[in-house]
């Protein structure tokens, strides 16, 4: 029967992508791969995990939606801004750097990474750029971070709101028809653990893989949930 994966946050985790879609078994001919953003910063694999992504989306119709920071970096190449740069660098960069920088043209600083990105993988930053902000199937609306509940249709609520909303998105009563499944805020901060969060018509599964917990995968098949994960 079909199902739907939905995994987000992967923030890097090359091993543990793997490994999860491994453990679920992923068969594009009879699953369908929602990806919810945030591919790259905090973990070591960035570049591997949006080549991975890449390879998912074009071969294998996967679904990947855009992540605060796959936004960033989209912003850091394309931008000169030192606060664009100095939020890369609090917020997981160095070790997007360290990933990307792997030959002798780039020298680990900030300025040669972004000359090395440009230069070499300007497909990636194509790619993260295009990536929508929500997907929606007949029983979900998929987004990164969550619904602005102060708009009447939440289509038209701002990029902001979809890649980085958090609190008055989890404590409120949508009232919509579909659940939405997001990632973006670890389910250790709506919980005790790290497992994914079923709550009032939303489901978070970010299991906080880049701080040393876990990746989830929500599996949807025949109307019921199931939940695998990697440590
Ligand atoms: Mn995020």
């Amino acid at each position: 029967m079909h199902r739907t994966l939905i995994i987000s946050d992967i923030h890097g985790c090359f091993k543990q992508f793997n490994e999860l879609l491994n453990k679920v078994e992923f068969n594009a001919s009879n699953d369908q791969l929602i990806l919810i953003g945030d591919y790259v910063d905090r973990g070591p694999n960035s570049k591997e995990v949006v080549d991975k992504v890449i390879d998912l989306v074009e071969n294998h119709h996967a679904i990947a939606l855009r992540g605060n920071h796959d936004q960033r970096l989209v912003d850091l190449v394309q931008q000169n801004s030192s606060e664009v740069q100095y939020k890369f660098m609090q917020h997981g960069g160095p070790e997007t750097i360290k990933s990307y920088c792997i030959d002798e043209s780039c020298n680990e600083s900030l300025e040669s990474t972004i000359c090395h990105i440009r230069g070499q993988y300007s497909h990636h930053i194509a790619f993260l750029e295009r990536l929508p902000l929500y997907y929606e199937d007949e029983k979900h609306i998929y987004v990164h971070a969550g619904i602005n509940p102060t708009y009447p249709d939440w289509k038209e609520q701002t990029d902001h709101d979809f890649m980085y909303i958090k609190g008055i998105f989890h404590k409120a009563d949508l009232g919509l028809s579909k659940t939405v499944v997001f990632g973006h805020t670890r389910t250790v901060e709506l919980q005790e653990t790290p497992e994914v969060w079923f709550g009032n018509g939303k489901i978070g599964i970010d299991g906080g893989c880049a701080y040393g917990m876990q990746l989830n995968c929500l599996i949807y098949q025949g109307d019921e949930y199931k939940t695998v994960s990697v440590k």
